[in-house]
């Protein structure tokens, strides 16, 4: 985002900033208490002013710097401490403010508040985040999404923990830190930085078959989200919801994204990476500065207690999810990120979920990797930030905080009084437990009775079903795409004998067309994988006292598809690739006609500064061609008049409109404009072929060809074997 002087750009004013449509909730009001704006005077930490901040004292104004220099050490002391741990996994994220708002009063289902009332709303406080990388890594690897909400609802903090992909790649929390050091980079050497494309992740998931239905979500488009608001969201395990009198049923947890499900392409997220490392995390703060707030709906997927049994798999198992053609996703509320955070470190670094922060109303299950999360989190928070973390502005809940807990590390409140303890006569009756108040949490009574055991459920050993179902699910690109990122991933193993063992232990189960595909592109010989493939770990298993019925089954579930189109292009950019003398009426029909519709048009040229068009007005460049590479854009237009024969000629311009081809989108090219198509040696589809986005016409024709393509999103069956980019 450029700003046209040195005033505080929108977003960085601190307290009393003003943005376009940025909206206040209760809890950045809330926050606003601890948003301390910069003063005229500089102080140190003990309020002292300074004099001078930019000479250390010194013997001699040549001599040795001063250990009673307490200003120095100061400023030194709290640079050389700015650092906590990042974050063992989803290191590197972005989060937003926003409302969470109820479309009707669910207090049927459950008891909890945000869902207590149509029209009712709760400040939320959302990160996303990528898996494997560190904090400085870039926004587009090949990774699962981290999807956190945080809900400040009036009884207190409710996380949503959840991944933007339903089904997870492990299905018992004991086999977390495994994976995630065979993901992770390689300890030797510290090679791949955010990547799964090597031999230790591999190895791992080829001995471990519960990985392979989440291996068909992390190898198709899905793990490349084009952005934070193309993204579904999910909670991920069986929850279970409680109403008020105590009855319960499970659930499922879905946002759906308003603006829809898109992707990008291999290529195109690998490019990014390099061109724009914060492209995701860019574009969610400029559109929330903008006002084109991200939205989603929430949806609920909602099994009663005597279905618990009904499927062909079980419940509790986290590598499976509910199709939606056997249990429609109930869409319950609207989520809408509206504000940027003010600082990155005080609140997106220091926000702290927790899976086990619920409230009354929500509820756990035994999905035995949701169990070993309801550890996992409190205790990393205490590893990164301390004991305290709760009394941070961003993990405070809204309503008051009461009780006996004391002390710790960097402790905020204070507490006044002689009494720490309960029950106390001394002190009153403050705190005092609430045995009778309806809104206190209480654990929902589930019977328990079984043996101690250490073995996974023989209800949780069917790996292929839906890793199947997945692949059925697809359309024929979508299947095109998942076998390059297979093919790409094991062709990347140094250890040949890694992908075999995929191919043996995974690949020939999920689907034969799968495995013969990747075979070819791999090399590898599926009888000889099978020969000489190590077995896979299988762990103890008991049989449960009872099984999954596999009454409601599905081969194909069409909602796992990306292929649909959606209505609207708001927020989607759009390349003008310009020069001197462009025609300058084309340029203004492409504009107001795209604009009105919200998408972003940025023109490009060669320099920066401004061009004269053919009506000899002056038109700003909103980047010179050096600085906007095509993976940032969603499409292309080339326009006529005196700059396209010049472009035609231009090696940036050519790459440039090949690179867009290549990645699906949507091209136009109007008048002189055609000239690039011959020159960039983009293929013509034959006569009568399907439309595969490429339009020539006149303006209005590019802006109905440029809307249709955008909403559809892609022509992901080009021929682009020939494209060199
Ligand atoms: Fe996790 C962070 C999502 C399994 C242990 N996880 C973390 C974050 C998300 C998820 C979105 C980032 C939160 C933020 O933005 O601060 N994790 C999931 C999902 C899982 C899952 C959807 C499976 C359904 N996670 C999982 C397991 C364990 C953990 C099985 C451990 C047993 N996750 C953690 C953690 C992290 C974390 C170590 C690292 C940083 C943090 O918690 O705050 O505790």
């Amino acid at each position: 985002m450029t700003h046209d002087s040195f005033a505080p750009p929108q977003g960085g004013g601190g307290h009393d900033r003003a943005t376009h449509g940025s909206v206040e909730t209760a809890k950045t009001v809330a926050l606003k208490h601890d948003t301390v704006p910069p003063r005229e005077a500089m102080t140190s930490n003990q309020g002292l002013k300074i004099s001078d901040d930019q000479n250390s004292e010194k013997a001699g104004v040549r001599g040795g710097s001063l250990l009673e220099d307490f200003l120095l050490r100061e400023k030194i002391t709290a640079f050389d401490h700015e650092r906590i741990p990042e974050r063992v996994v989803h290191a590197r994220g972005a989060a937003a403010h926003g409302v969470f708002e109820a479309y009707e009063d669910l207090g049927a289902l459950t008891m909890a508040s945000p869902f207590a009332a149509k029209g009712k709303q709760t400040p939320v406080f959302v990160r996303f985040s990528t898996v494997a990388g560190s904090r400085g890594s870039a926004d587009t690897p090949r990774d699962v999404r981290g999807f956190a909400v945080k809900f400040y609802t009036d009884t207190g903090v409710w996380d949503l923990v959840g991944n933007d992909m339903p089904v997870f790649f492990i299905n018992d929390a004991i086999k977390f830190p495994d994976l995630i050091h065979a993901v992770k980079p390689e300890p030797h050497v510290e090679i791949p930085q955010a990547a799964s494309a090597h031999d230790t992740f591999w190895d791992f998931a080829s001995l471990s078959p519960e990985t392979a239905h989440m291996l068909m979500w992390t190898m198709s488009d899905r793990a490349l989200p084009r952005s934070f608001a193309h993204m579904e969201g999910f909670g991920v395990h069986t929850w279970r919801l409680v109403d008020a009198k105590g009855g319960s049923r499970f659930v499922k947890f879905h946002w759906k994204p308003v603006k829809g499900v898109h992707s990008q392409v291999w290529d195109e997220a690998q490019k990014t990476s390099g061109k724009d490392a914060d492209y995701q995390r860019r574009e969610m703060f400029e559109s929330i500065e903008r006002g084109d707030f991200l939205e989603w709906e929430l949806g609920l997927q909602i099994v009663e207690e005597t279905d618990e049994f009904a499927f062909d798999f079980d419940l509790l198992d986290s590598t499976k999810l509910i199709p939606e053609e056997l249990v429609p996703v109930r869409p319950v509320g609207k989520l809408t990120l509206n504000r940027n955070p003010d600082n990155y470190f005080a609140e997106t670094e220091q926000v702290a979920f927790c899976v086990s922060h619920v409230v009354p109303g929500i509820d756990f299950t035994n999905d035995p990797l949701l169990q070993g999360r309801l550890h996992s989190y409190l205790d990393t928070q205490l590893r990164r930030i301390g004991p305290n973390f709760a009394e941070l502005p961003i993990n405070r809940p809204l309503n008051p905080v009461s009780n006996n807990r004391r002390d710790g590390f960097a402790k905020a409140t204070i507490h006044p009084g002689r009494v720490s303890y309960f029950p106390s006569a001394l002190g009153g009756t403050h705190p005092a437990h609430q045995p009778k108040a309806p809104d206190a949490f209480r654990s929902y009574a589930e019977k328990v009775d079984g043996h101690k055991i250490r073995a996974r459920s023989t209800s949780f050993t069917d790996y292929f079903s839906q890793a199947t179902m997945f692949w059925n699910s697809m359309a024929s690109w979508e299947k095109d795409h998942i076998v390059a990122g297979f093919a790409f991933e094991l062709n990347q193993c140094e250890t040949k004998a890694v992908p075999k063992a995929v191919m043996a232990n995974l690949l020939v189960n999920i689907h034969p067309d799968l495995a013969a595909r990747v075979a070819e592109e791999t090399g590898l010989d599926i009888a000889e994988c099978q020969r000489v493939a190590p077995k896979p770990v299988v762990t103890e298993t008991a049989a449960p006292a009872e099984m999954p019925s596999g009454r409601l089954k599905v081969a194909a579930s069409p909602a796992l598809s990306m292929d649909k189109v959606t209505k609207g292009i708001k927020g989607r950019k759009i390349a003008v690739l310009a020069g001197e003398g462009v025609d300058g009426a084309q340029l203004g029909t492409l504009r107001s006609a795209l604009e009105a519709r919200g998408a972003i048009i940025e023109v490009i040229a060669n320099r920066g500064g401004t061009i004269t068009c053919s009506l000899g007005k002056s038109v700003k460049v909103d980047r010179p061609a050096a600085n906007a590479p095509s993976v940032i854009y969603d499409a292309v237009v080339v326009p006529g008049g005196a700059s396209a024969p010049k472009l035609a000629g231009t090696g940036l311009a050519l790459a440039f409109v090949a690179e867009a081809f290549k990645h699906g989108k949507p091209l136009a090219f109007i008048g002189e404009g055609t000239a690039l198509i011959a020159k960039a040696h983009l293929p013509v589809p034959a006569a009568g072929a399907p439309d595969q986005g490429v339009t020539t016409g006149d303006a209005e024709a590019a802006v109905s060809a440029l809307v249709a393509g955008l909403e559809k999103h892609r022509f992901p069956n080009r021929d682009i074997a020939s494209v060199a980019a």
